[in-house]
């Protein structure tokens, strides 16, 4: 009976932010989660969000255009989520002149953010590609093996960080891409890796996708930071976009939780590029069948705002500038740090990679020993695996998280 369940682990990211909460010194800090923070530390919604949101209010209290980006005034959205964010979203991740939206070869359904779009993404690999093989990145984001666990899906890594180096095994990464089953799955983070925060460069792009051709692999892209990497969104597009234009049929789930400060609204899709239009039709209605029994239908409120941002020209611009400043900030912050650290630390350590890292995290190389002293002496919350968030640093902490860094690495 129900007596029998044993207590299950904290979730190793949102488990900090818990240990985080009951700490009491004022030094704290939380670089645990990913989720960005303005200067003075709180959380930021976005101003094209409130415009949105306003636009939303006004059309649904005069009801003269209710609710028009609605392809049905009904209390449920489709299965397959909002018409208008499915099109943007889609456009925005291919680019609008893209072939395969003109063609009509993407599959796009409205998922539960990024993670949901995954899940389903793996239901649908479970059900029609059974046996078939992911191959994750070691490391990868922490929730990915979870995922794919729960989904019946085998995997297995691929090598892709150097602690010699602390940067990209390039060629440990393509020989296990190489020795893989023919017709595995290949996740890959489109840009701004997590949680090392160090991306292939468009020539090691082509080379990945040599191979992942050769071996007739499916490419299984995770976009949670589109545009927060290079500051462009259509430049973190383009790892994507490279295998779309060798006419690779490929996965991509996306999501708006960074970008566009979204995170609890939990808006994002799996989009599916596949041959033909027709495939691609088949594939959406199995989609939405195994979306069906799951849940149902997604929610509607962040489906209208990336509507009416991704949609608009004058709010999509704003949208541009915004993520500008966040990014802005992470970099600044990211300076910061290893100027601090430079300054502090008498070792002769090159902390250079620390500027090499792009997106919201820095990966310090810190063991989990030295993590534990982070947080029990100098009360600095961050996951084990030695990564920080920089979106959770304001410029003012730098030099105390220099000290505890440089304390914690002799330690
Ligand atoms: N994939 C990666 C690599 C992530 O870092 C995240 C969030 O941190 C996600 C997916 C999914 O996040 P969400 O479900 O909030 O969209
Ligand atoms: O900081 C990260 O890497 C994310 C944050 O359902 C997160 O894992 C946590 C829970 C979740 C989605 C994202």
């Amino acid at each position: 009976r129900f007596n029998d369940i044993t207590m299950a682990p904290p979730d190793p990211i949102l488990g900090v932010s818990e240990a985080f909460k009951a700490d009491t010194n004022e030094m704290k800090l939380n670089l645990g989660v990913g989720a960005y923070r303005t200067e003075d530390l709180q959380p930021y919604v976005l101003n094209v969000v409130k415009k949105a949101e306003n636009l939303m209010l006004e059309r649904g209290e005069n009801k003269e255009i209710p609710y028009h980006l609605l392809d049905l005034n009904v209390l449920y959205l489709p299965i397959e989520g909002l018409a208008a964010f499915n099109k943007v979203t889609a456009e925005l991740l291919f680019g609008a002149d893209n072939t395969v939206i003109q063609q009509q070869r993407v599959a796009t359904v409205q998922g539960l953010s990024g993670t949901g779009s995954l899940r389903l993404a793996a239901a649908l690999i479970e059900r029609y590609f059974p046996g078939a093989k992911v191959l994750i990145s070691s490391p990868t984001w922490g929730n990915h093996k979870n995922i794919f666990n729960d989904a019946r899906v085998p995997w297995s890594e691929y090598r892709y960080y150097d602690p010699k180096t602390v940067g990209l095994d390039f060629d440990g990464m393509i020989s296990d891409i190489k020795a893989a089953p023919d017709g595995s799955f290949v996740l890959l983070h489109g840009c701004a890796h997590n949680p090392t925060g160090i991306d292939p460069t468009p020539e090691q792009w082509e080379k990945i996708a040599d191979v992942i051709q050769e071996k007739s692999h499916i490419p299984f892209f995770d976009v949670a930071y589109q545009g927060f990497a290079s500051g462009s969104l259509d430049e973190d597009a383009s790892s994507v976009r490279l295998f779309v234009a060798r006419g690779v049929e490929l996965f991509v789930a996306q999501s708006y939780s960074k970008n566009l400060g979204l995170y609890a609204e939990r808006i994002g899709a799996i989009n599916v590029v596949c041959a033909s239009s027709d495939a691609a039709a088949r594939v959406k209605s199995q989609l939405k069948r195994l979306a069906r029994p799951m849940y149902s239908n997604p929610p509607i409120h962040g489906a209208r705002i990336v509507a009416n941002v991704v949609g608009s020209p004058e709010l999509f611009n704003q949208w541009k500038e915004e993520m500008e400043m966040m990014a802005g900030r992470i970099r600044s912050v990211r300076q910061k740090l290893y100027d601090s650290l430079c300054a502090k630390d008498k070792s002769g350590k090159d902390w250079s990679f620390i500027l090499k890292q792009i997106g919201m995290f820095s990966f310090t190389g810190l063991s989990k020993t030295q993590t534990e002293n982070m947080t029990s002496k100098w009360h600095v919350y961050m996951t084990k695996d030695g990564r920080i968030s920089l979106a959770g640093l304001s410029s003012a902490k730098c030099e105390y998280l220099a000290d505890a860094i440089v304390d914690s690495y002799h330690n």
